[in-house]
Order: structure tokens, then C-alpha cells, then sequence
């Protein structure tokens, strides 16, 4: 029998145990052009495979789906909510239909999101439908929206890791992606959805969740919940 005041029952020493503190629960709302990585993105995140994503021609995500994982680190646990989305310009539906159900991830999140994931890939050209998609976002949600984005590029192996492609940034992104950049300095992160090491993928949630904590201290903890999104504006490929 341990000590702490134990009574005997074999339970009281339970009661001496630090508990972690529970934060608040973390939504997530993944969005951007179809196939730019936002279900590999999601299943980092998620640290199993619940979203399906995969090479493909056409679009693999048809509607909104919401998973969720329990985080520990010693200190604290919360639970972080996953959504994901069909990405926009999807050529087999409507612009309008795309976005129609995008919107549905604010129901997905009863209580709003705290930081939507605008993804793009880092290995592409970014092209004005890249644009289009950001701006289709702010005219979604409005653009309050904006205080709640953070900026995720993927196929950070094949850009050969951060410092590479961080030069990329400040030497070739296009003036509108610079402006992105420089607006949003502190939430901008870097993702390979494909490595095995496990110290790269803690680097990167962990870089990701420094940011998800800046936006929510930087909103007072207050989630993004407008409901101006309903009228939906759309913005064609
Ligand atoms: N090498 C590499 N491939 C990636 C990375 N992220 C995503 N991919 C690949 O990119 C392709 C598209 O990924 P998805 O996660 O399906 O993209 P999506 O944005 O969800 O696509 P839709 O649902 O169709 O809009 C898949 O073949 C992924 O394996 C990455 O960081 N590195
Ligand atoms: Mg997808």
C-alpha cells in the first residue's frame, strides 16, 4: 500500500495523483484547392489515416467531415476537432455547390472554428486560381475570417525542408503571395504529410499549434462563428 494518506481502500492514493489540466477544446477547419493536401494534412494532424487522401485526377473530398484526437503532453490534454473539406475548383461541381458545403463546417463546429487551415502546395506554381481561392474564402466567411487563418504549405519534403523553402518565399513568391506572407509572418507553416520520422512530425504539429495558440490569443479565445457566410458569393475558376 503507497502512502499520501491512504486509507486502505486501495483508491484514496488516486486522489494525490496530479491531474493535467483540460484546456478548452481546438476546432480545425481545413480548406483550399482541391487536392493542394488537405486530408494528408488533416490525418498528420490526426496521427491516423480517418480522411481519405490520395493521388488522384479528380477530387477526393465530396463533403465535410469532422474526426477529433485527445492530446497529452504532461502538462495539459485537450481535444482538437479535425474538419475537413472538398477543395475549391473542383472541376465535376459547381463553384456554388463547392462552397455550399464548405460552409457547412461552421455547423461541423457547434461552437465556430479557432483557426482555419488555408492550404496550399508548396511544390506547385502559385497561380491565380491560388488566389481565387483565398479570396473565395474571404467572401465565404467574410473577411474577419482572416484573423482566424493560418497559412499551411504541404510537400514540405519535396520543397527539401524548411530553410530551402523559406529562401523560395522571399526569392520567387509573387507579390500577392508575399503580401500573404508578410501579413500573416507568425502563422505560416510548413508540412510533409509523407515522412515516417516521428521528431519531423512532432516539429511540425508542434509549429502548428504554436500558431493555432496565436490566433486564439490573439482573438481572446474567441472562436470564428459568422453567420454572414450563408450569403454565398462565388468567384469562378
Ligand atoms: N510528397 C507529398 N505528397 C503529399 C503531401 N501532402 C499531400 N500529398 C499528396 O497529395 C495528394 C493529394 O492529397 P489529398 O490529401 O488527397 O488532397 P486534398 O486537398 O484533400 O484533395 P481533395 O480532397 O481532392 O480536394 C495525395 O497523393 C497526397 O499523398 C506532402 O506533404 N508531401
Ligand atoms: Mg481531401
Amino acid at each position: 500500500m503507497g502512502g499520501g494518506g491512504s486509507d486502505g481502500d486501495g483508491y484514496s492514493d488516486w486522489a494525490v495523483l496530479p491531474c493535467p489540466p483540460r484546456l478548452a477544446d481546438v476546432s480545425l477547419a481545413l480548406v483550399g484547392k482541391v487536392g493542394s493536401g488537405k486530408s494528408a494534412t488533416a490525418n498528420c494532424i490526426l496521427g491516423d489515416d480517418a480522411f481519405e487522401s490520395k493521388d488522384s485526377y479528380r477530387a477526393v473530398t465530396e463533403t465535410c467531415q469532422k474526426r477529433s484526437r485527445e492530446f497529452h503532453d504532461g502538462c495539459a490534454t485537450r481535444t482538437v476537432n479535425v474538419i475537413d473539406t472538398p477543395g475549391l475548383f473542383d472541376m465535376d461541381s459547381t463553384a456554388e455547390d463547392v462552397q455550399k458545403e464548405i460552409a457547412k463546417c461552421m455547423d461541423m463546429a457547434k461552437d465556430g472554428f479557432d483557426a482555419m487551415l488555408m492550404v496550399f502546395s508548396a511544390q506547385s506554381r502559385f497561380s491565380c486560381e491560388d488566389e481565387k481561392a483565398i479570396e473565395s474564402i474571404k467572401l465565404l466567411f467574410g473577411n474577419e475570417v482572416l484573423d482566424h487563418m493560418i497559412l499551411v504549405f504541404t510537400h514540405g519534403d519535396v520543397v527539401g525542408g524548411e530553410s530551402r523553402w523559406k529562401k523560395k518565399l522571399t526569392d520567387s513568391a509573387p507579390a500577392y503571395l508575399q503580401d500573404m506572407v508578410d501579413l500573416f509572418a507568425d502563422r505560416v507553416v510548413l508540412f510533409d504529410n509523407n515522412t515516417s520520422d516521428m521528431q519531423q512530425r512532432e516539429y511540425q504539429l508542434k509549429n502548428l499549434f504554436r500558431a493555432v495558440d496565436f490566433v486564439i490569443s490573439r482573438n481572446h479565445g474567441r472562436p470564428f462563428c459568422n453567420q454572414m457566410f450563408t450569403q454565398i458569393k462565388v468567384i469562378q475558376c
